[in-house]
Parts: C-alpha cells; structure tokens; sequence
C-alpha cells in the first residue's frame, strides 16, 4: 500500500470509482506556510496514491485562510474541475481574529460547494498552537491533508 495511504482508515477509502479522469483543484494557504506545504504534500500524494493523475492536480496559493472560499469559488465555478480541496492553517493568537477568520473560512468553504455543487472540501487545521498543527499535518496525529483528499475521492464517489 502506497505511503499515505497507510495513515488512514479503511472505512476512509474503501468504495471509492476510479479518478484517472478527474480534476481535482487544491488552494493552499501561505500562512503558516510550514503547515500548509506538510498539508498539501500529504493531499497531493494520496490523490495519486488514490488513482489521480499528476496533470489532473491544480494548485492554487491564496495569501490566508480567510481567501480560501473565494480560491475555492474560482476553482469550483470551473467546468474541468470536480473537487476542490482546501488547506490552511490557523493559529489562535491572543485577539478575536482567530474566531472570524475559522468562522468566515468554514462559512464561506461551505458555500462554495453548494452553490456549485461539487465536493468542496474544508482541509483547515485550527489549533492553539504551531505544535498542535503540526501533530496534524504528518506528525503523531497524522495528515489532515491526506484525509481531506480523501474525503473529496469519496464525496465523488458518492454521487
Ligand atoms: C491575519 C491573520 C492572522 C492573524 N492569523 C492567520 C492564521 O493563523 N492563519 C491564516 O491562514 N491566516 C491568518 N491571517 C491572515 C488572514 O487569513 C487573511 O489573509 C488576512 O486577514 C487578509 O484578509
């Protein structure tokens, strides 16, 4: 079993179509850039793990998390695209910004998918600290980016 495959459940992948043709838009936020690249390397390798094509993987960088919903709608309002996934990381700092950018993001993250009515996916750590992201994003607690590319295999093959 391929690498990033083994970090998850098998109730993650099992039932899952063929994606050999599917095109899949990721958009990655700089913030915390150390995080996000840990993320996006994580969901770039189980696409392909998953059956994707290389060619067939768009990124997108946004400068944070609160510009994801509108990467995410550039991406998802495309013909060629089937799934979009979305990776960031936030921080909690010591004011509020923390509380209205994790609410704008998931708010906004939502939408996307229904307005355009495709697996849009929500790949945002939101932890207290750089640690914690990290334990998330290939460390003891695994890979949020691999689970979120998974997540958008499985919602295509749902449909
Ligand atoms: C401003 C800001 C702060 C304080 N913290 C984070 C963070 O931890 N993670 C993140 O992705 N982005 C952060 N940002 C930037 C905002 O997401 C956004 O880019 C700016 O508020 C400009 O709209």
């Amino acid at each position: 079993m391929a690498t990033a495959l083994k970090n998850l459940s098998d109730n993650k992948t099992s039932g899952m179509r063929d994606i050999s043709g599917a095109k899949f838009g990721i958009v990655v936020s700089e913030w915390n850039e150390e995080v996000t690249e840990a993320l996006y390397s994580g969901a770039f390798e189980t696409l392909i793990a998953l059956g994707a094509t290389r060619e067939h993987i768009e990124r997108m960088n946004v400068p944070g998390s609160f510009e994801l919903s509108l990467g995410a709608q550039w991406m998802a309002k495309r013909n060629d695209i089937d799934a979009v996934i979305t990776l960031g990381c936030v921080i909690q700092g010591e004011t509020r910004h923390f509380d209205f950018i994790c609410q704008a993001c998931a708010n906004g993250i939502t939408e996307v998918g229904l307005k355009y009515d495709k697996p849009v996916i929500f790949g945002v750590l939101t932890t207290e600290t750089q640690k914690q992201a990290m334990d998330r994003a290939g460390g003891r607690h695994g890979n949020k980016g691999d689970e979120a590319a998974a997540t958008a295999v499985k919602m295509l093959s749902v449909k």
